[in-house]
Order: structure tokens, then sequence, then C-alpha cells
């Protein structure tokens, strides 16, 4: 079996765009491969959190991915801080990787443009998202289409490694969905959905309530045309609608354009808002037993256990090919 690795920062409430661009992969992908699926919290601290936020997050992530479907017990389900090997080889990571390659990271650019304070993780994040993948051997990542340029940097890091230092590391290959790669925000389709935009009407967060959903749908920005037409570079707004509804339908973009001819946006986001509805409020319910349960904890001790394993046998060959003593 081709083993998986991906995960998600538990730096706000995960939106529409993180289920349709990751989660819903993750699912798929448990039942086919060896699965790694991780809350990554160091990450989430590269900007700062507050720390009873940070928990709360911590905890609903990890209650949103069972929810959405993974079995722990067939997917390794668990917290990147909880498996040190992690810190550990993001340092050495990060000594092998070029400042001119962090520099480039159109993320960091994002994420530290205008600000006067910029914590130096931030920077080095691409490092640790490195180890993360090279940790487990990671045949495939499934992510979004903004991760792409820190899967480049991670192929390009094993190579690095392994003609260096020898044959080590599998070279990871990135798993893209077709349609959903890029979910935008629905106040503004040239930035993408973000959990961690200010305007909570930019995003549909995966526990948004039905009625919120309809609400944010019905004001999302679209042009001044009628035309439910996939067309990115002319029509950004309706387009990346009817990407979400192809997601939450098991309708094609092609069939969507035909269905709504001659109609005008009104009954086009009405539907999509029921299509989104119907897919995020089962989702709701298992999210709230999982939360009543108290099964968490145990769930992530044991994908904890499960991922040290690999992980600290790992990290072991990675110091003794580069010199370090091994007590
Ligand atoms: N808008 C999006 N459309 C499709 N996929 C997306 N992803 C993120 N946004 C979209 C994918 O979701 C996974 C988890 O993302 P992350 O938690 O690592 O954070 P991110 O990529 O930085 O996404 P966010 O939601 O914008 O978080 P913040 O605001 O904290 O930075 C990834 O696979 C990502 O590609």
């Amino acid at each position: 079996k081709l083993r998986v690795l991906s995960g998600m920062q538990p730096s706000g409430q995960p939106t529409l765009g993180n289920y349709i661009g990751a989660l819903k992969n993750y699912v798929k992908l448990q039942h086919t491969h060896d699965c790694y699926f991780m809350v990554v919290d160091m990450h989430a601290v590269t900007v700062p959190q507050d720390p009873a936020a940070l928990k709360e997050q911590t905890e609903s992530v990890t209650a949103l991915y069972l929810a959405a479907g993974l079995d722990p017990n067939v997917a390794t389900v668990f917290l990147q801080s909880t498996v040190h090997e992690h810190a550990e080889l993001g340092w050495l990571m990060t000594t092998l990787t070029n400042m001119g390659e962090l520099e480039r990271m159109t993320q960091f650019k994002d994420k530290s443009a205008g600000k006067d304070s910029v914590g130096a993780g931030l920077f080095t994040y691409p490092s640790l998202m490195v180890a993360d993948i090279l940790l487990y051997n990671a045949d495939l990542v499934p992510v979004g289409d903004d991760q792409k340029q820190h899967l480049e940097l991670t192929r390009d890091l094993a190579q690095r490694f392994n003609s260096r230092f020898g044959d080590t590391f599998t070279i990871p290959e990135p798993y893209i969905p077709k349609v959903g790669a890029r979910i935008m925000s629905l106040d503004d389709a040239s930035k993408k959905m973000s959990k961690s935009s200010s305007n909570a009407g930019s995003y549909i967060a995966m526990l948004d309530a039905p009625d919120v959903i309809r609400k944010k749908i019905s004001r999302a920005v679209t042009d001044s045309g009628r035309e439910v037409k996939f067309d990115p570079q002319h029509k950004p707004e309706v387009s990346n609608l009817i990407s979400i509804y192809a997601e939450c339908s098991d309708k094609s973009i092609a069939e969507i354009e035909a269905q709504y001819e001659g109609q005008g946006y009104g009954p086009f986001k009405k539907d999509l808002a029921e299509a989104v509805v119907a897919t995020l409020e089962p989702i709701q319910i298992r999210y709230n037993e999982i939360r009543q349960s108290g099964e968490l904890y145990e769930v992530l001790k044991q994908g904890k256990e499960r991922a040290a394993v690999q992980a600290d046998a790992m990290l072991k060959q990675v110091k003794e090919k580069m010199g370090f003593i091994i007590l």
C-alpha cells in the first residue's frame, strides 16, 4: 500500500475550502492507502494563538476529521506536537534549506505582507512541513493548490538529502483534486477561502449553522451578468460557486451550467446553499456526538503511539547518516 500523509492547522474554524481541497480526499484515501493524518498544531503557532483557543481548535479539528469520516482504526490520526521527532527533523531540515528557497514561498509573502513583526517560525514553516512528510516516507500528500509550492520544496529537499547522505527518503507526490483545489473567498474571488480571515462572511465554516450558510451564500459576490457559466478568467466569482456546487453534489460542471441556463443567479444560489447544507449537516451532527463522547484524547493517544514508532525509526536513520552519535 502506498503511504499517505497530510494535515490541517488548528488556526481557526476549518472552512469548506479545507473540506473540499483536503479533508474530503483524506476520507477517500483511507481505505486504499496506509494513511497518517495529523493536526499540525506546531504550524498553527507560527502566527500568535491564544492558548485556550488553540486547545479548543485542536480538539475541534480532530473531531471534524472523525465526523467527516476518518476511521481512527484505519487511518492514524494524531497531533504533530505529541510526536517530538517532527520538531527534531524540522530543525535538521531547516539546516538543509536555503534562505532563498524560503524567501520565494508565496504563503510566507502573503502572511507576512504589511506586518511590522513577523515570527521567524513563519519563515521556516516550510522546513517543518518537509520534516512532517519525510518522517513517514509518504508517497502521496493530499493538499489544496496553495500547498503545491511547499510540496515542491519537500521533493527538492528529499533529493538533496538523498544525494548528500545516501538514499533515505521517498520522493513524495502531491495529490491535488482537479476541481476544488482552490476554493476562493465569497467576498473576493482573487483570494482563497481561508479559516484565519477576519471577515466571517468570506468563508463557510464547516460548523456554520444551516441558516448561516444560506445567508452567506445569498450574500456571496457575483458579477452583474446573469449567466451561470464556468469561466474562471471572466467570471471568477460564479465559477467558484459552480465548483463548490459540483463538489457538494454529484453533478458535473456542465450539468450545473445546463440546469440553470437562462435563469439568473437566484435559483442557482438557492440550490447551491441546500447542496452545501446537505454536505455539512450530517458532519455537524456527528461532530456534536463526538465532542460529547469524550473519545478524542483516546484516539489521539493511540495515534501518537502508532506514529511515534515510524517517526523514531526514521529520525534515527537520518541522524546516523548525518554523522550524529546514536547512544
Ligand atoms: N481555499 C482552499 N481551497 C482548497 N483547499 C484549501 N486548503 C486550504 N485552503 C483551501 C487546503 O486545506 C488543507 C489544510 O490547510 P492548512 O490548515 O494547512 O492551512 P492553509 O493551507 O494555510 O489554509 P487556511 O485555511 O488558509 O488556513 P490559515 O488561514 O490558517 O492559513 C491544505 O491541504 C490546504 O491546501
